[in-house]
């Protein structure tokens, strides 16, 4: 079935597709491949839970396709879980990853608990007006210097659990095997089998 990935985001749509490449009866469609560049979703929800479900039900209205989106951040400890919902314009300026990282680099100066976790909230919406979500996160903690030049945003600060190294230095089948993204994707793909089978297996006369 077609499954609509509903981000603007050129790195998480490599990522959700090295994700859910092994699941070969899902053929993933980028915004871009849709016949009208749809209106930008105003990302105004307080928490990422509302932007997933916000993107995914208007980008499933446009296309009238089965949506899938992703809204995601890190959250510090001892910054009291931020920069989180906001991660994509921390400094200001919407995905400007290097102002971001710097910023955080600042707020962290001297300060010694330095644990975060990247959370990933995966929404689904269908045209029949169901919706569903869920999330994965990956715990680790906030170098104190960039390093690495793979991934995007948070990628060379975040050295994840268990490893020396930055996201951004570690191999992309390391990050999408263990990242935040990839537990999300397959608590969903676990969650929502039944649901995706059967929208999959109806005539497409029949699709909502
Ligand atoms: P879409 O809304 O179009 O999907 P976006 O980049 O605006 O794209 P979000 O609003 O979900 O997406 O913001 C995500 C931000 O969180 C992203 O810009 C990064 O700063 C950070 N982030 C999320 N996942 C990340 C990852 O895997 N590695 C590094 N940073 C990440």
């Amino acid at each position: 079935m077609q499954l609509l990935i509903a981000t603007k985001n050129q790195h998480k749509l490599a990522e959700i597709g090295a994700i859910l490449a092994p699941v070969t009866d899902l053929e993933l469609i980028g915004i871009g491949s849709l016949p009208e560049e749809p209106a930008e979703v105003i990302e105004d929800a307080d928490t990422m839970e509302g932007n997933a479900l916000k993107k995914a039900r208007q980008l499933c209205d446009v296309s009238r396709l089965w949506t899938l989106a992703d809204d995601s951040g890190l959250e510090v400890l001892c910054l009291g879980g931020a920069p989180g919902v906001n991660s994509a314009r921390y400094a200001g300026k919407h995905g400007d990853d290097h102002a971001n990282n710097l910023k955080l680099l600042q707020e962290m100066a001297g300060r010694s608990d330095r644990r975060a976790r990247f959370r990933c909230v995966i929404a689904l919406a269908a045209p029949d007006g169901r919706s569903w979500h869920l999330e994965g996160t990956c715990e680790g903690v906030i170098a104190e210097s960039m390093s690495g030049h793979g991934g995007f945003g948070y990628d060379p600060l975040f050295i994840p659990d268990g490893y020396q190294h930055s996201f951004a230095e570690l191999d992309a089948a390391v990050k999408n095997r263990i990242s935040h993204r990839a537990v999300a994707l397959r608590a969903a793909l676990a969650a929502w089998s039944g649901v995706l089978s059967d929208a999959g297996n109806l005539p497409a006369t029949m699709r909502p």
